[in-house]
């Protein structure tokens, strides 16, 4: 898969495809382009029945320092509706399968958005989330108020959209916004290390409680019970749950063929 603005490696380690955005001298900012190639990618590797977990990365340096300002500055409203980038963002949140964001250095404006639309963050000690869109007189608008208030409540959603201010990973993580901090070297190995985890399991039982979990932020919690127990039905309805349970009777590992 070749691309100008992110580099995708299908078969990074086995059922694990890796996407980095790489607009290094950008700090990854991201522009109409590098959306569009992440939204093809993400759909490829969603087809690519090798594929059971995607992560995202950026660089040391940034995970993405957020839509690129350059590009934007000259928008009038009707270009923004001509372009309806939106929907862009919208694929990308519809991947089914699960997507771990590894995250270091600045992870800001859509680059933190983006990474709050991945299923799980895994950052580096050194970095650094935000919604400074304030300081260029907006504010988010892929997500940013309403995943990031979800995720960790509203006095600090409301402090760092309305002043910009940056939230080390420590505070990120202490918010609960990202699942691990850990050394910088190893935060690429550590989203590794959860993907592969996930992808020993039954990617049908996988998608279905991706998809419940994310239903919590659309429905009541009775319509949410329901949408769960329906899903819960489905895995009945695969070899998957007779090979998982037939492996626990007989003392043994499954052996997961996502059918
Ligand atoms: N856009 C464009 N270029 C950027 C950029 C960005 N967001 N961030 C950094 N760069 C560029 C810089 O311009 C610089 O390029 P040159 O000047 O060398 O050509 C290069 O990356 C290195 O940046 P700095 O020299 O500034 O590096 P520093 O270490 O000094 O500072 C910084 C790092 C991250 C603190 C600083 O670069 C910074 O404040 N960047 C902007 C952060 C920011 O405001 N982000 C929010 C952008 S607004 C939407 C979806 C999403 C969005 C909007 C609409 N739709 C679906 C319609 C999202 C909006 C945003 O994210």
């Amino acid at each position: 898969m070749e691309f100008q603005f992110i580099i995708v490696e299908p078969d990074f380690q086995p059922h694990i495809a890796l996407v980095r955005l790489y607009r290094p001298k950008e700090l990854n900012a991201l522009n109409l382009q590098l959306m569009l190639e992440l939204k093809q990618a993400l759909s490829a590797l969603d087809e690519n029945e090798s594929v059971r977990c995607i992560i995202i990365t950026g660089n040391e340096q940034a995970f993405a320092a957020g839509a690129d300002i350059k590009q934007m500055e000259s928008r009038t409203p009707v270009d923004l509706l001509k372009i309806d980038q939106f929907e862009t963002w919208d694929q990308i949140r519809k991947t089914k399968k699960p997507i771990i964001a590894a995250v270091s250095g600045f992870c800001l404006g859509g680059g933190c958005e983006l990474a709050m639309t991945c299923d799980m963050i895994i950052a580096s000690e050194s970095a650094k989330f935000g919604q400074p869109e304030i300081k260029l007189g907006i504010m988010p608008g892929a997500g940013g108020t309403q995943r990031l208030t979800r995720a960790v409540g509203k006095a600090l959603a409301m402090e760092m959209v309305l002043t910009g201010r940056f939230l080390s990973a420590e505070g990120a993580q202490k918010a609960g916004l990202v699942n691990k901090v850990v050394p910088d070297e190893v935060y690429l190995d550590e989203a590794v290390k959860l993907a592969g985890e996930i992808a020993l399991m039954s990617p049908i039982a996988v998608r279905l409680a991706k998809e419940s979990v994310l239903k919590t932020y659309e429905c009541s919690l009775q319509e949410g019970l329901h949408f769960e127990r329906k899903n819960f039905y489905l895995c009945f309805a695969s070899e998957d749950q007779k090979e998982g349970m037939k492996a626990f009777v007989e003392k043994r590992k499954p052996d997961f063929k996502g059918y």
